[in-house]
């Protein structure tokens, strides 16, 4: 396939146009409330599968109820976000971890989940973060990132994939390729590795050098070989120098052999991780040749193919998992992005510059019978991945398939200049795809995972279990520990603060150390502090430790942020900041109110004066 790529733009036009026109025609009053009954899940009802959806450049994970298409949660990971206090302060462990590993935001792209078996386990998720070079990963217990991780010796850490079938690793593909010894000064070849995390530390285990932009990732079902497409065979630096060669690779790095080298020493340890280079360790890297600048790869649920998709050629390569021969090149449109898979041996592939999703047949394909393509589907518009139920996985579910499109156009109404991106909900059930529903996301939708709601919802905690350093309710207190800096103790329960005030001097570092005390599913509680720039909130059994400076002098109400009861408005309390030459105490604050016949707080104030 030689395009050119401008020609590519005008095909791309040209059939967006047309996806216009076929939509347009409109689906007859029945079609549509079959279509409605497939998605409708009536309030008080819940959805089968959760998806995980990347949030792109909010650097979340946007969790959605399939077939609703309803947000359920955004777990926010590669950023901070106030509304579940996460990361939201410089002495919060997060907000640490993010701003030693490249900063409070993110570009994610490839949601995955842990598997046990070929099929997830429901512990962990992974994601990317593409911008800053860093893997994250959420608990899914509680629904909360629990660590990020800079990944060494590598830039535009983009495909990310599981070693299945048991999660031996996480491996990360370097895009973005790098003098190959750090040095700017060396005038070779730019390349990069292919990293492989272990999945509890998630310490980096060693990395495979690999030459030509290394771009989506996935693995053999039987944890020997991790597939990735590279798209820049040329070496180029620049677009043009890309695009040259007819036929780029799919890398696939030989996991044990490579163990084997790295236990044998033969790794070149830069940044504390051993390097193999394949030229000195041959057999560990082997590079199969598929048509230029390919994009995803898919491994079959059985395991048995591994199929990248063409991107500038019309063709997928279909590569036997076990030989790493190639048994077909079936063309199925323009612009082939990613594969995924049903349950009855059908693959399906996004078309980005045709709108569409190809459904075609692996076993027809694979033997070159004429009549492989099954159905095809106008999305709306350009669509980037696709996933299936499952699809991902060695059991899919062969109901619904997730279109992540780019455009949404006409579709949402208008919003100034920037639309939001389109998702839509696909019935693939039977032979001919239908279009059920669509739903929209803010920038921007890469990928999607699934999990059944009857295998994730019971391993959901519906409380933190109390960390070691939880403060109990009783034991409260506000304590000098110097002459610049005092400790407080608080515990939150409807509707209070305890202590609901206390008193430091400007100067003053505070550590406050805070635990919701509450025991009953989703009674969250904020504190938030006007002019400090601080608001944490704290789901029920959670403790939060963070340090600040008391600021100037002046009364400061701290609030609950998140409405929890009739007396939510009430639950406040007062931070009151003494000038540094006061001699007033908050004992003679609490006698002055209680003449006024107001409220003495609950737990008096030990905050003496050194
Ligand atoms: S990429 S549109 Cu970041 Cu997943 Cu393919
Ligand atoms: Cu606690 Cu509102
Ligand atoms: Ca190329």
């Amino acid at each position: 396939m030689k395009r050119h790529p401008v020609v590519l733009v005008a095909v791309s036009i040209v059939s967006t146009l047309a996806a216009v026109h076929i939509s347009g025609c409109g689906a007859t009053r029945s079609a549509r409330s079959l279509a409605a009954e497939k998605v409708y899940v009536a309030p008080g009802e819940l959805d089968k599968y959760y998806a995980f959806l990347s949030g792109g450049q909010s650097g979340s994970v946007f969790v959605v109820g399939i077939p609703s298409g309803r947000l359920i949660r955004e777990v926010p990971i590669f950023e901070s976000r106030a509304a579940y206090g996460y990361a939201m302060h410089e002495t919060d462990p997060r907000r640490q971890e993010l701003v030693a590993t490249g900063g409070a935001w993110g570009d994610t792209h490839h949601p995955v989940l842990s598997e046990t078996g070929g099929v997830p386990n429901g512990k962990y998720l992974w994601i990317n973060d593409l911008a800053n070079g860093r893997l994250g990963r959420v608990r899914l217990d509680y629904f909360e990132a629990d660590k990020i991780v800079k990944i060494p010796n590598l830039q535009g850490a983009h495909g990310i994939a599981v070693v299945s079938p048991d999660t031996k690793y996480i491996v990360v593909n370097g895009e973005f390729e790098q003098p190959t010894d750090g040095m700017v000064s060396n005038p070779a070849p730019y390349t990069s590795v292919v990293a492989f995390v272990e999945p509890e530390t998630m310490a980096v285990k060693f990395e495979v050098r690999v030459n030509g932009n290394i771009d989506i990732a996935d693995t053999s079902k039987d944890g020997r070989y991790a597939f990735s497409t590279i798209y820049n065979l040329e070496q180029g630096k620049t677009m043009g120098a890309m695009i040259q060669y007819d036929r780029d690779a799919v890398a696939a790095i030989d996991i044990p052999l490579a163990e084997q080298a790295v236990a044998a020493g033969r790794g070149d340890t830069r940044n504390g991780v051993p390097i193999l280079d394949p030229e000195k360790t041959p057999g560990v890297l082997t590079l199969i040749p598929v048509p230029k600048n390919p994009h995803g790869i898919n491994v079959t649920p059985d395991g048995r193919y591994a199929i990248a998709s063409g991107k500038l050629s019309p063709t997928v390569t279909i590569i036997d998992a076990h030989t790493l021969a190639i048994v077909a090149e079936p063309e199925v449109g323009l612009g082939p992005l990613h594969t995924t898979f049903d349950n009855r041996g059908n693959a399906f592939t996004s078309l980005f510059l045709d709108s569409q999703v190809v459904k075609w047949n692996i076993d027809k394909a694979v033997r070159g019978t004429s009549d492989y393509i099954v159905d095809r589907l106008n999305v709306h518009y350009n669509i980037g991945h696709l996933q299936a139920v499952g699809g991902d996985h060695t059991h899919p579910y062969g109901d619904y398939l997730l279109a992540l499109n780019k455009l949404s156009k006409d579709q949402y109404i208008g919003v100034g200049p920037d639309l939001p991106e389109n998702q839509e909900i696909i019935d693939i059930s039977g032979d001919k795809m239908r279009l059920l529903a669509s739903f929209p996301t803010p920038p921007e939708p890469h990928d999607a995972t699934f999990m059944a709601v009857d295998l994730l919802r019971p391993l959901v905690k519906q409380t933190f279990t109390p960390a070691a350093d939880a403060v109990e309710a009783g034991k409260e207190r506000v304590v000098r520990a110097g002459p610049h800096a005092v400790t407080v103790d608080m515990t939150l329960i409807r509707s209070a603060y305890t202590p609901d005030s206390f008193e430091v001097r400007e100067g003053d570092q505070v550590t406050l150390r805070v635990t919701n005390v509450e025991t009953i599913r989703d009674m969250i509680h904020g504190f938030a502090l006007p002019d400090h720039d601080l608001n944490i909130a704290l789901a029920p059994g959670y403790t939060k430790t963070i340090t600040f400076d008391a600021g100037k002098p002046g009364v400061y109400w701290y609030y609950c942020t998140n409405f929890c009861s009739a007396l939510h408005l009430e639950m406040r309390g007062r931070m009151v900041v003494q000038p540094k030459d006061s001699t007033v105490t908050i004992a003679d604050w609490h006698a002055a109110e209680n003449v006024k016949g107001q409220v003495v707080p609950g737990v008096p104030s030990t905050g003496d004066r050194p």
